[in-house]
């Protein structure tokens, strides 16, 4: 065994051994950096919270989600940093959808927290009550986070939630983006992607999949307000924001980008594939804003074309026949990801360290 040093200060030695008879190096690459999800090998203040041994468990084993739900994995990361932020002195609401229904099949459930169920559409109305009930009883000290999936966010309670940003109530609302309504079979929503396939936007006829040029981008009407978006494709970072987030007071929003093997057709051990694959692409930006302002955002490592992140998934396979309709839609979500390169400026800090 020898070693060698990579490139970076975030990487240690890693060791490169003989495979015996075959001549050939098998390569043991550990990275430290960003891209881990919870590595005890780095400087402790590095280290997410994952990696302790005393972070709170916030959905514990016993859900049923599908195997590679990017939606229990994004959950679990962000409860985990909030509880681990307030000390514990915190409480969730949920919207109705598959987060709700896979952690609490009754008379069980996943959460080692306070949490409350709310109806599809009100999660942010809940949870308002919930800040000021704490607050009307000497409990101003228990903080309060809604979350919902996209369709539970950007469509039934949409309302709710530009409610709470209006009145700026002491909530963080985490919205669990799957492009889609995953719980009652992928129906579409207005987070849904052009081109894709789901139940009510079938790939058929002259324009397969959702159409283009519709939809809602609730991070960016966000904006007024504290908002971030995050991906399980960087789990450090999203535990970051929602650190973040918890010291703060007043409306916050953070956009989470959860791929669902089920409604996208994708392979359950590539869901943090695809969650990199669509950061990388520029189809997901991270990035966040403060009072209208973008205020930072994670640059791309290693740009890929929009085709790499579209191809592994069974939900765009219509986009990969040859016709004139597919040509022209991969070239209109490759302008996408290039719009949101342009706007978030996601090319600019490549080869700084992060
Ligand atoms: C008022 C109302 N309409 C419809 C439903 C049925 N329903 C339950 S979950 C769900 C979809 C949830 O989709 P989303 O919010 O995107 O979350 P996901 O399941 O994808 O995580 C729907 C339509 C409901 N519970 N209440
Ligand atoms: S349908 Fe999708 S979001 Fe729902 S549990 Fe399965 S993988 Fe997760």
């Amino acid at each position: 065994m020898n070693e060698r040093q990579p490139q970076g200060s975030n990487l240690i030695p890693v060791p490169v051994k003989l495979e015996k008879g075959t001549g050939a190096q098998r390569i043991k690459f550990y990275q430290t950096g960003t891209l881990t999800v919870g590595n005890r090998l780095l400087e402790p203040t590095g280290r997410t919270v994952q990696s302790s041994m005393d972070r709170s468990n916030a959905i514990t084993f016993g859900h049923r989600a599908c195997q590679g739900c990017g939606e229990a994995l994004g959950a679990r990361y962000a409860l985990d940093a909030a509880m681990r932020a307030t000390e514990g002195h915190m409480v969730a609401v949920n919207a109705t959808g598959c987060l709700e229904v896979f952690t609490t099949p009754f008379p069980e459930t996943s959460w080692q927290l306070p949490w409350l169920h709310s109806l599809f559409g009100n999660a942010a109305a809940v949870a308002t009550g919930v800040a000021a009930a704490l607050r009307t009883t000497g409990r101003g000290n228990v903080q309060v986070v809604a979350q919902g999936g996209d369709g539970g966010t950007t469509d039934i309670g949409f309302g709710c939630l530009s409610g709470m940003f209006e009145r700026n109530d002491d909530v963080l609302y985490l919205c669990y983006d799957n492009e889609a309504y995953m719980n009652t079979g992928v129906q579409r929503s207005s987070a849904t992607p052009p081109a894709a396939r789901t139940a009510t936007t079938p790939a058929m006829g002259a324009a397969p999949g959702n159409a283009f040029g519709i939809g809602k981008d609730v991070p960016r009407i966000a904006m007024a307000h504290g908002i971030a978006t995050a991906s399980v494709a960087d789990l450090h970072d999203l535990e970051a924001k929602v650190t973040k987030a918890m010291g703060i007071h007043g409306a916050r929003y953070i956009h989470i980008f959860v791929p669902c093997p089920l409604g996208w057709g994708s392979e359950p051990r590539d869901t943090i594939k695809v969650a990199r694959l669509a950061q990388e692409s520029g189809l997901f930006p991270l990035f966040e804003a403060e009072y209208g302002e973008v205020t930072g955002s994670t640059p791309i490592r290693r740009q890929v074309p929009v085709t790499e992140y579209l191809k592994i998934q069974k939900r765009f396979a219509h986009l990969f026949t040859g016709t004139d309709y597919a040509a022209e839609a991969l070239a209109a979500l490759q302008r996408i990801a290039d719009r949101n390169i342009a706007t978030y400026h996601l090319l600019d800090k490549v080869g700084e360290d992060r």
